[in-house]
């Protein structure tokens, strides 16, 4: 019997902020590889999550929410969105069907996205993607938000889903699948497993701090790694890792009173980190301040962001 052609394509997932690009990301590949959070901007880099069968592989590109940049990071967030734009065979559009109809920040961001695509030929072909649909009880109430949301732009298909309960996910997935080209399965199984780390060590710490700390903190919070080695007894990881904030305020709300806070966010980061690499992981955290970070290039190098 003839074997059937191998079909493979990159998907960016793009939107302005907080809309469940991360959340969606992860469901379609099955397994975490971008952190999520209600705090806007939590991305803040492209993360690749990679889907295979026997018949394709599925690349998916999760891209820092679209918003107007107020610093150098946020320059430099919108420069890493558009980045997954020049070589995608899927754009998907995400919006919040929360909201009846699109704000400013949605036009925004799909501007910057038609920009991004304006030299693209082919064009790839371009989702609208109204998540969230979960929160929409009456779901009579989605059809005037699908009209809505579609006269943003030229999409090929609209899909209402919840990226959180998984709803609608498969047909999603089969309409991406049935606009992948021909083409290789870019990575293999062993090139996921490595190289990533030490980066998704300091993400999984930077998002148990935005699930603590609220208000203006997280804006400003970026995660080095300083260390990592085998523990002396040979069974444990140590990890020395410094949370970065912006004002000597922020550091006394990380690090809370007595350092309790501190302790929870370890705790959690710990916790979640050990069963990742299953093996006990000792985490040996540090909380620097370092004003005006976003606006330094060297800072922004240190942390992956430039
Ligand atoms: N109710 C509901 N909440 C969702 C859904 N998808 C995501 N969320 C929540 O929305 C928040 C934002 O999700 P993320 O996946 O981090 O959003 P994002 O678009 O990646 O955000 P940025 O990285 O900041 O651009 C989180 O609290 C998610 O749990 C959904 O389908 N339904
Ligand atoms: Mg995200």
């Amino acid at each position: 019997m003839k074997k059937k052609t191998f079909h493979s394509g990159f998907i960016a997932v793009t939107g302005k902020p907080n809309v469940g690009k991360s959340t969606l990301v992860n469901q379609l590949v099955g397994k975490k590889v971008a952190i999520t959070s209600p705090k806007s901007q939590t991305t803040r880099q492209r993360i690749l999550g990679v889907r295979s069968t026997e018949e394709n592989q599925m690349i998916f590109v999760d891209t820092p929410g679209l918003t107007s940049p107020r610093d150098l990071l946020g320059k430099r967030l919108v420069k890493h969105s558009e980045e997954a734009l020049v070589d995608c065979d899927v754009c998907l559009f995400m919006v919040s069907g929360i909201h009846p109809e699109p704000k400013d920040e949605d036009r925004w961001a799909f501007r910057v996205l038609r920009g991004g695509l304006r030299n693209r030929k082919p064009a790839p072909t371009l989702y609208l993607v109204i998540n969230k649909v979960d929160r929409v009880p009456d779901k009579r109430e989605l059809l005037p938000v699908i009209e809505n949301y579609s006269k943003l732009g030229e999409f090929s298909e609209v899909f209402p889903i919840s990226a959180l309960k998984g709803d609608n996910l498969k047909t999603l997935e089969k309409a991406i699948e049935a606009c992948l080209p021909v083409g290789p399965a870019y990575f293999q199984e062993e090139d996921l497993e490595s190289g990533e780390d030490l980066f998704y060590i300091s993400e999984i710490i930077r998002e148990k701090v935005l699930m603590f700390i609220h208000e203006e903190v997280p804006h400003g919070v970026a995660v080095a790694i300083d260390e990592v080695r085998p523990g002396k007894d040979g069974k444990t990881l140590y990890v020395r890792a410094t949370i970065f904030v912006e004002r000597e305020s922020h550091k006394a709300i990380v690090v809370g009173a007595g350092g309790q806070m501190l302790k929870k966010i370890g705790s959690k980061a710990r916790k979640e980190l050990s069963l990742w690499k299953k093996q006990p992981v000792f985490l040996d955290l540090w909380v620097k301040v370092k004003e005006g970070w976003q606006d330094r290039e060297e800072m922004l190098r240190l942390f992956g962001y430039a």
